[in-house]
């Protein structure tokens, strides 16, 4: 059944004539597609299409794509800087000097008050990469607090841990071009249809001229496991169970890879020792797989020539997401399947940028993979811009995740949020909310006025959005791509690159350091950081201009590089960045630490994405041709539960957790099994007043995926009022 949408009238794109086409790139998910944007003769953004030259998405787009243009003219952007002393008061419009002169002072005020890192800078994976090394050069070179994360720790930082726990380095081994290679292909916790719909139609594409087994694990019979092979809806939580029981099968018989173990991983033994607790005749009562269909998954993917992983969040939310991401990486080190074409461990990323944080923003290190904690790293950063090593704190301050607890406890008293949305995004907003009311001080940063987070906040700086500036962003496969820029910001909107240049000026630091004037003198600058013969992440052949030709240039891609193509694959000569050069097995023992369904709370509660929504909806919420396939928040149930329960389709709920509670609509479907609902985490009030979110405990990322909830039933006119009234669009 699909749900709302059928009614609903087909979207239509009028013709309009186009003048002009420019070329920039998608800014919502990381796949990586080069868009053109068409401008009428007047030069006003009439349609947009996918660029047919770029090897990522040979002119295709998603939904999101192709109305992405909408976006410039949206409903709830900020276009002047707001201020205000205190966050019920009206906000006062102001200018720039004024906002970023108080912003400053108080900056300074709080950190000579209660120490440098009583300052928080929280950012995202949506900037462009030039923006995420300036703001890392203001942060840590300048304000000099080490109380500096990301969104990220909401979805890569698993995958960032278990890379750098396997490789000794992070950095996606693989790229889309592998589905052309390989002769068995599992997906865990991803949902590419949806999610990825690009990269989803490449692997189609690869599958249809030549077939191969796909098998998909997740708890819900997705569009990816509906176009699978072998569907394993796993019990939530185990994916480490069925991977050694995996392991398990394929080091009893024989089917490892024993000349690449040899030669190039360590930690074998330990491995097998661990992995033997896992017979697939115990391991199936814990992941509620069968054993023979564990057996026989084990073997297709041993007996491949070549065979993949790829995993997103289902793996990376979860109270053990790095052992997941080590687990999945050690299934393919003890095959022999990295570095080869067909064969890899593909973390999908989830933001356009998720990359270019991870490389370049210095939230958990300093740039270009530089680590706080090495001296010879810190004194090489500092030379470079001019300062003193001893201003660098010498190992990482606090995870996302756990800055916002210390505000709670009173060590952090100042906040600077830029382009992330945490009152929706985070788990448990009842707690949010309180730590939010204690702020001394919140700067919100952000396109839009509207964004929930601002209603706690001091200051307001609008963001210029996508096209209306320009800078690099990274994919899933290591493809630097460009977002030119095609409009000028609306109103008095900035780039967050110029909001950061012109914050710096007011640190003393900002005196010293220089700040190139354009994201591309800045991208020359990085490449300067980027060279070394053992560096992976090599961009120094790199310049706009190649990029644009190219349409995007996969890094390593060095100073003497041939041609416009990058490196496809990592590790191809097995080795590793670990001392020995030797990748780590490391063995993964499940913990069974979840909140789970029990008599007061029978049901799982999921949470996930819908192909139409991005996050917290702040942008595709206000496009009407998005926004008609799913306005309202609503979960998906099982219909046996429902009938039992006396739930209708269509019909509101409250949904009740240890933490809090939300009215849904309820969807009949057949995609989640009897005990669990899914939730479409972009709405507002919504999932997150339930979810617990405990924390993975090596990389801090939420277990968004697991709690428990009851269902109850509510008075269906008092809920569509409530309804009515909390939707902001
Ligand atoms: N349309 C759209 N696309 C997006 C985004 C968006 O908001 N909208 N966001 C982008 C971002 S930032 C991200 S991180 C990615 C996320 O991309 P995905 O991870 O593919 O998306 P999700 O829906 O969050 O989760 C994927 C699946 O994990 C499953 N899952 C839950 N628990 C478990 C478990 O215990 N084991 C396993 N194996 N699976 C489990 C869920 O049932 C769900 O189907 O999408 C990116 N692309
Ligand atoms: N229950 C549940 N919760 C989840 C998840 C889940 O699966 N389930 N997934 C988690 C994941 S993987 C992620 S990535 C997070 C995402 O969580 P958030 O980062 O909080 O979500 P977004 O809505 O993307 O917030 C980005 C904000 O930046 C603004 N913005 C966009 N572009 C720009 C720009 O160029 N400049 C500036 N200054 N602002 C900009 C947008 O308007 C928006 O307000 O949510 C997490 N939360
Ligand atoms: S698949 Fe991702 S990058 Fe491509 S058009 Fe859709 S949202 Fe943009
Ligand atoms: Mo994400």
């Amino acid at each position: 059944m699909i749900f709302g949408r059928k009614k609903r009238k087909p979207i239509v794109i009028p013709a309009k004539p186009v003048a002009e086409w420019k070329y920039t790139t998608c800014n919502y998910c990381s796949t990586g597609c080069a868009i053109e944007v068409g401008l009428s003769e007047e030069g006003k953004i009439v349609s947009s299409r996918g660029h047919a030259g770029a090897d990522v998405n040979r002119g295709k787009l998603c939904i999101k794509g192709i109305l992405e243009h909408d976006l410039f003219q949206s409903a709830g952007r900020g276009t002047q800087p707001l201020m205000r002393n205190r966050f019920q008061e009206e906000f006062q419009p102001t200018d720039w000097d004024t906002a970023l002169d108080h912003s400053a002072a108080k900056i300074k005020e709080i950190q000579q008050k209660y120490g440098r890192d009583s300052f928080a800078v929280v950012s995202t994976g949506q900037l462009y990469t030039e923006e995420f090394y300036t703001l890392g050069k203001l942060v840590r070179g300048c304000i000099g607090t080490n109380n500096y994360d990301g969104n990220t720790t909401l979805c890569m930082a698993s995958a960032v841990a278990g890379y750098k726990r396997s490789f000794g380095s992070d950095g996606p081994p693989g790229c889309y071009e592998d589905f052309e290679h390989t002769q068995c292909f599992m997906a865990f916790g991803s949902n590419l249809p949806e999610q990825h719909p690009i990269i989803y139609w490449r692997l189609k594409e690869a599958h249809e001229k030549r077939a191969f087994p796909i098998i998909c694990v997740d708890p819900r019979v997705t569009m990816l496991a509906q176009f699978a092979d072998i569907h394993l809806p796993i019990t939530p939580g185990t994916d480490c169970v069925l991977i050694n029981a995996m392991l398990h099968v394929i080091i009893s018989e024989g089917l490892h890879d024993e000349e690449y173990i040899r030669a190039h991983t360590n930690g074998f033994e330990e491995l097998k020792a661990t992995v033997a607790d896992y017979d697939p005749v115990q391991a199936q009562h814990i992941c509620g797989i069968d054993e023979d269909m564990i057996r026989h998954v084990a073997r297709l993917y041993a007996k491949a020539d070549a065979a993949m992983s790829i995993w997103t969040m289902g793996i990376n939310q979860s109270t053990h997401g790095t052992d997941g991401v080590c687990n999945i990486n050690n299934l393919n080190l003890i095959t022999g399947n990295i570095g080869k074409p067909g064969g890899t461990s593909l973390s999908i990323t989830g933001q356009c940028n998720a990359m270019g944080t991870r490389e370049w923003s210095s939230c958990s290190g300093l740039p270009g993979y530089r680590k706080l904690e090495e001296a010879a790293h810190r004194e090489e950063i500092a030379d470079f811009w001019g300062i003193d090593p001893e201003f660098f704190p010498k190992q990482r301050g606090l995870a996302q995740t756990d800055i916002f607890p210390a505000i709670e406890a009173g060590q952090i008293k100042g906040l600077w949020l830029v382009a992330t949305n945490p009152l929706t995004s985070m788990p448990n907003q009842a707690r949010m909310r309180k730590m939010f009311e204690k702020l001394d001080f919140l700067i919100v940063q952000d396109v839009y006025e509207d964004v929930e987070t601002n209603q706690y906040s001091h200051v307001f700086f609008p963001a210029a959005v996508w096209a209306e500036k320009e800078g690099c962003q990274t994919n899933t496969e290591r493809r630097v791509n460009l977002v030119r820029k095609v409009i000028e910001p609306m109103g008095d909107c900035k780039a967050d690159f110029w909001i950061f240049r012109e914050m710096a000026k007011r640190f003393e630091n900002g005196q010293v350091i220089n700040f190139p004037e354009t994201t591309e003198a800045t991208f020359e600058e990085m490449k300067e950081l980027s060279v070394g013969a053992d560096r992976t992440l090599d961009i120094s052949g790199m310049t706009y201009s190649k990029i644009e030709q190219a349409k995007g240039i996969q890094w390593p891609y060095r100073e003497d590089a041939q041609g416009l193509k990058g490196d496809a694959r990592l590790y191809t000569d097995g080795k590793f960045q670990t001392p020995d050069g030797k990748a780590n097995l490391i063995a993964v023992k499940f913990r069974d630490n979840n909140e789970k369904p029990d008599d007061s709370y029978p049901f799982w509660c999921n949470s996930g994405r819908v192909v139409e929504h991005f996050h917290t909806r702040t942008k595709t919420g206000k496009i009407g041709n998005q926004n008609k396939f799913s306005p309202t928040p609503y979960m998906e149930i099982n219909p046996d539960a429902a009938e039992e329960l006396g739930v209708e389709h269509l019909s509101y709920v409250r949904l009740v957790s240890r933490r809090g509670d939300a009215v849904v609509l309820a969807q009949l479907t057949h995609r989640v099994p009897r005990d669990m609902i899914f939730i479409p985490f972009h709405f507002y009030d919504c999932v997150n007043r339930l979810t617990l979110g405990l924390l993975d405990p090596i990389s801090r990322q939420p277990a968004f995926k697991q709690c428990a909830v009851r269902i109850e039933k509510v008075d269906q006119q008092e809920a569509a009022r409530l309804n009515v009234e909390r939707r902001t669009y």
